[in-house]
């Protein structure tokens, strides 16, 4: 290629910084988009549509589509300026070969870059390109139409112009390479909750998602248009939907505080759990960080500047605390962060200090103003802090005497509990039992060298509904924190749970296949996501699956988890003997099988399938529970409803 056609004045195709090559990707999946399980493979939307979030952001784009084409391959559609394909003085090829082939080579352009979004691991669309088995790209520039083709990342032929156009804009289409991931299936409800969380997290944007692997009855695919105007304001409320508000409004901020750009939206409802969601440049950080810290700050100096000086608190004997500020609060924290630094276990922690302040600023600004223009919700948030701290008082009365208790019986271990032998967390195991006599069956058949069985009494409490302090007095919850070995917590300080004392790496809940057992599973998981979520983040949860079929011929018998398993039994059984009438037995629950039979179908970790417990999507996640828990009836059955396709009815 000769000197001539380096088209150095282009601005744009010069400034794309080059950084490395892509042949790692391949090698090392995990790394760039953080697993190969259907998680990574979601990812590789995200971080698509953060391109044309990013150009948004700068202005130039407004409509986001988003298709699930038939083949599960996904096509990336945008208004903005297009992708520039002019040549890349440096690397000799069009700007679009370099963004599209080569990693970490996003638009960033210089010092005022505006690029902000970009997935949690910022790896850009190259990645994407190098994980899939075909990619295209079209960009709509300059009157024209340019279009690249890749297989594994690999250009199919050099950019070419393909014809005219009067748009601009870019639409990418990849299919996933299947050699990579586990799963190359699509889940349009994922995909939903990501693009739903985008569009309130940058308002004005029109996404679209379109499913076209079904169509209604019309032959329409079904689709769903994401756009708020309210941004971070709708969003608080679309958490709240299913609760009842204690003030009708959402205190609102969005602005500029230190050259950092911040946006809050606070409200509190009736219930008494906290529901904080925190984002830097649109990833949810729920490890926290900086930027909650700054919020934490903000709403509590402020509350409690204006309960003291409101003189409501003057008769209360108790001391009000951090955490008696937030019960019953929703809130939704977003920050755009130049140079972000992630931390933590998951890499979902801000680090970067500069942020502390602005975000405090803001938040005491704008909760200020609103306590002091609105003093009838003003007392009622008070009232709610004071009713808080009794409430907390309690419960640490409580906590207190389950500890004092356990100091005095010595092991301080539950009495229900029957414990492995083995003493290092990493190699042992727990199994929560639905109900007192498949308890004793898991007893007789476990390996007690690492699994440790503690049996719970029926349907332990819902916590999405209780009080603190009944919450702490309850017998099945405190016998589940002394087995952990974990502490209790509730204020500040004791919040984190002490991971380091947990007693086993894998904690594994198992109940009845029926009705019954999905509702003692799900009261379970709700307790673990308010009071251990730790537990979930670090993957320590799973859900156990016992057989739903025995199938039995003579002396020959398999197992079936579903039914297609069981009928492809009955026919190879039917097959294999010259006698009729194979025997087929349906388990309803746990204590249907024998000590031998449940090690060998749900126990045995040669044979059995543990269902790991992950979150998908954090905000989704807390609304999804307090559904599916609390009081309000009709999105419950709105939900069941929409869901009951997977579930089946009880014979
Ligand atoms: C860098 C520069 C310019 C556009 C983009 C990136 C861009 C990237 C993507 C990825 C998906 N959609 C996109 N839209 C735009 C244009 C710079 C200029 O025109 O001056």
């Amino acid at each position: 290629m000769s000197e001539e056609e380096i088209d150095r004045s282009n601005y744009s195709a010069d400034n794309i910084q080059v950084l490395e090559g892509l042949e790692a990707v391949r090698k090392r999946p995990a790394m760039y988009i953080g697993d190969v399980s259907v998680k990574g493979l979601h990812h590789l939307v995200y971080e698509v549509v953060d391109n044309s979030i990013d150009e948004a952001l700068a202005g130039h784009c407004d409509t986001i589509n988003v298709i699930i084409n038939e083949d599960n391959s996904i096509t990336v559609k945008d208004n903005g300026r297009g992708i520039p394909t002019a040549m890349h003085s440096k690397e000799k090829k069009s700007a679009l070969e370099v963004v599209m082939t080569v990693l970490h080579a996003g638009g960033k352009f210089d010092k005022d870059t505006y690029k902000v979004s970009g997935g949690l691991h910022g790896v850009g669309v190259s990645c994407v390109n190098a994980l899939s088995i075909h990619m295209r790209t079209e960009v709509h520039r300059e009157g024209k139409i340019f279009e690249q083709e890749y297989s594994i990342g690999k250009p199919l032929y050099e950019v070419r112009e393909i014809g005219v156009s009067d748009k601009t804009g870019t639409i990418q289409t990849f299919k996933p390479d299947s050699t990579i991931f586990d799963s190359t299936e699509y889940n349009f409800d994922t995909l939903a909750a990501r693009m739903r969380e985008l569009a309130f997290l940058n308002k004005g944007i029109n996404i679209t998602l379109t499913d076209m692997r079904v169509a209604d009855e019309n032959g329409n695919p079904p689709s769903t248009n994401y756009h708020s105007e309210g941004g971070l304001k709708e969003f608080a409320q679309y958490l709240d939907r299913n609760r009842e508000a204690l003030i009708s409004d959402v205190i609102y901020f969005e602005g500029e505080r230190e050259n950092v750009p911040v946006e809050v939206a606070i409200t509190y409802n009736t219930s008494y759990t906290e529901n904080i969601q925190a984002y830097v440049n649109n990833i949810n950080t729920h490890e926290g960080g900086t930027h909650l810290s700054g919020f934490r700050r903000g709403l509590t100096n402020t509350l409690k500047k204006y309960a003291t000086e409101s003189g409501m608190l003057a008769k209360e004997k108790i001391e009000i605390d951090g955490d008696d500020f937030r019960e019953g609060l929703t809130a939704v924290v977003s920050v755009k962060v130049q140079e972000p630094q992630f931390e933590g276990q998951t890499k979902t922690k801000l680090g970067n200090r500069e942020v502390t302040a602005p975000v405090s600023q803001a938040v005491s600004e704008m909760l200020s103003a609103y306590l002091e223009e609105h003093p009838a919700e003003a007392k009622l948030i008070v009232e709610k802090v004071i009713l808080a701290a009794r409430a907390r008082h309690a419960a640490r009365k409580a906590r207190e005497m389950v500890q004092r208790k356990n100091v005095l019986t010595g092991s301080g271990l539950p009495g229900k509990l029957a414990d492995c032998s083995e003493k290092d967390p990493a190699a042992c195991e727990i199994y929560f039992v639905e109900g007192d006599s498949a308890g004793g069956t898991a007893k007789q058949g476990r390996d007690r060298h690492f699994q440790a069985i503690m049996p719970l009494r029926g349907k332990i409490l819902n916590v999405e509904k209780a009080m603190q302090h009944k919450i702490f007095e309850n017998e099945e919850i405190k016998n589940i924190y002394t087995a952990l070995g974990v502490r209790i917590g509730t204020e500040e300080d004791s919040k984190a749970l002490n991971l380091e004392k947990l007693r086993y790496h894998k904690i594994i809940i198992m109940c009845d296949a029926d009705v019954d057992g999905s509702h003692i599973e799900t009261l379970i998981l709700t307790f673990f996501f308010r009071f251990m979520k730790e537990l979930i983040e670090n993957g320590y949860i799973y859900i156990a699956t016992p057989p739903l079929y025995q199938v039995k011929k003579g002396t020959k018998s398999e197992y079936a988890w579903n039914e297609d398993m069981r009928d492809r039994l009955i026919q190879e059984m039917k097959g294999a003997g010259s006698e009729s009438s194979v025997n087929v037995q349906r388990y309803k629950g746990l204590g249907e099988m024998n000590a031998e039979q449940l090690w060998e179908t749900t126990m045995n970790p040669e044979k059995r399938t543990l269902r790991q417990v992950t979150i998908e999507n954090a905000a989704e996640c807390d609304q999804i529970f307090s559904m599916l828990m609390g009081d309000d009836v009709p999105p419950r059955r709105e939900f069941i409803e929409k869901n009951a396709k997977y579930a089946k009815i009880d014979a």
